[in-house]
């Protein structure tokens, strides 16, 4: 039975509002634990990494709180690290999606040491490829993919064991449809495969995932990076950065469908819900319902 390590990392260091430290027990009270041992996965909640406070100040040499992101990313690196040792599923709950250094950087040297291919699916309506010199924020939650790739400030670099965890062709980016202006040329030099929402509206998702899923075999470990902004702000109100125009519920459905066909999902990242802006939890149970399918519930599945 594949055993799933739920960490949680309540912090909101990394982003433009205050909130998303609330993330991982909006996804606790919406049932998170309760929904995969329905699937028949062992469930361990590590409970809350612990870190320090968002200090909320202005950025220093373009980045907002680099010394709490640095701390909260070596406390999930460590935590994702250890889950996959013990070939768990690490289930890294934000929190802001700074977090997904840390925790895809794990997963990079994992890949890496067992020989394993590496595919990122990022779920976002952001691309998160800003680096501290053309962030128009700040905001290190824009920056995570940038520092994957080998760009960022020395401190977020290298995690992996290599300057770049991540190589351009490791990652797809679906839903997307907010990209600042340098950071758009960052994605054209980088080369980077980017499906945003017009091409989902042209092609269609199953089109668009078939070809994200393509080159997954047998030796192919996924990891999905799931920002809650990437459903539109209508279904998931609970973020601190909308924007409108995202997929569908049922175009997401059948995403997280098509990763779960795989059978290759062995670490996911569920990041930026922010409860202090959610009505009645909608954005993490919304998750849940996500997480479910993308964990193999699909409606005729036994
Ligand atoms: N691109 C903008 C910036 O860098 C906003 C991006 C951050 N929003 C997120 N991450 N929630 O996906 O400030
Ligand atoms: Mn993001
Ligand atoms: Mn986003
Ligand atoms: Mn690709």
């Amino acid at each position: 039975m594949t055993t799933v390590s739920l960490i949680g990392a309540p912090t909101d260091v990394g982003a433009s509002v205050r909130g998303a430290g609330m993330g991982p027990d909006a996804l606790r009270v919406a049932g998170i634990g309760e929904a995969l041992r329905a699937h028949r996965f062992d469930v361990i909640d590590r409970g809350n990494l612990a870190g320090p406070p968002n200090p909320w100040r202005a950025p220093v040499n373009g980045m907002r709180h680099l010394p709490e992101v640095v701390a909260w990313n070596r406390s999930v690196f460590e935590a994702v690290s250890t889950a996959l040792a013990m070939e768990h599923v690490p289930l890294l709950m934000g929190g802001d999606h700074c977090l997904a250094i840390g925790s895809i950087s794990a997963v990079a040297r994992h890949c890496r040491q067992h020989r394993r291919n590496l595919r990122v699916v990022w779920l976002d309506a952001h691309t998160d490829v800003n680096t501290e010199a053309i962030s128009p924020s700040g905001n290190l939650h824009g920056m995570p993919v940038a520092c994957l790739l080998g760009h960022g400030p020395p401190d977020l670099v290298g995690w992996s064991g290599e300057r770049a965890a991540l190589q351009p062709g490791e990652i797809d980016f679906i839903g997307i449809r907010s990209v600042d202006a340098d950071e758009k040329q960052a994605i054209r030099a980088l080369g980077l495969q980017v499906f945003d929402m017009r091409h989902i509206d042209e092609h269609g998702m199953r089109n668009t995932m078939t070809e994200v899923l393509q080159d997954v075999d047998e030796d192919t470990h996924i990891h999905v990076s799931f920002d809650l902004d990437c459903l539109d702000p209508l279904d998931a109100p609970g973020v601190g950065t909308g924007v409108r125009g995202g997929p569908t519920y049922r175009e997401m459905q059948l995403c997280m469908e098509m990763v779960a066909d795989t059978g290759r999902l062995r670490s996911l990242d569920v990041v930026e819900i922010n409860p202090a802006l959610d009505v009645r939890n909608r954005t993490a149970e919304l998750a849940v319902d996500f997480i479910q399918s993308l964990f193999g519930a699909s409606t005729l599945a036994r």
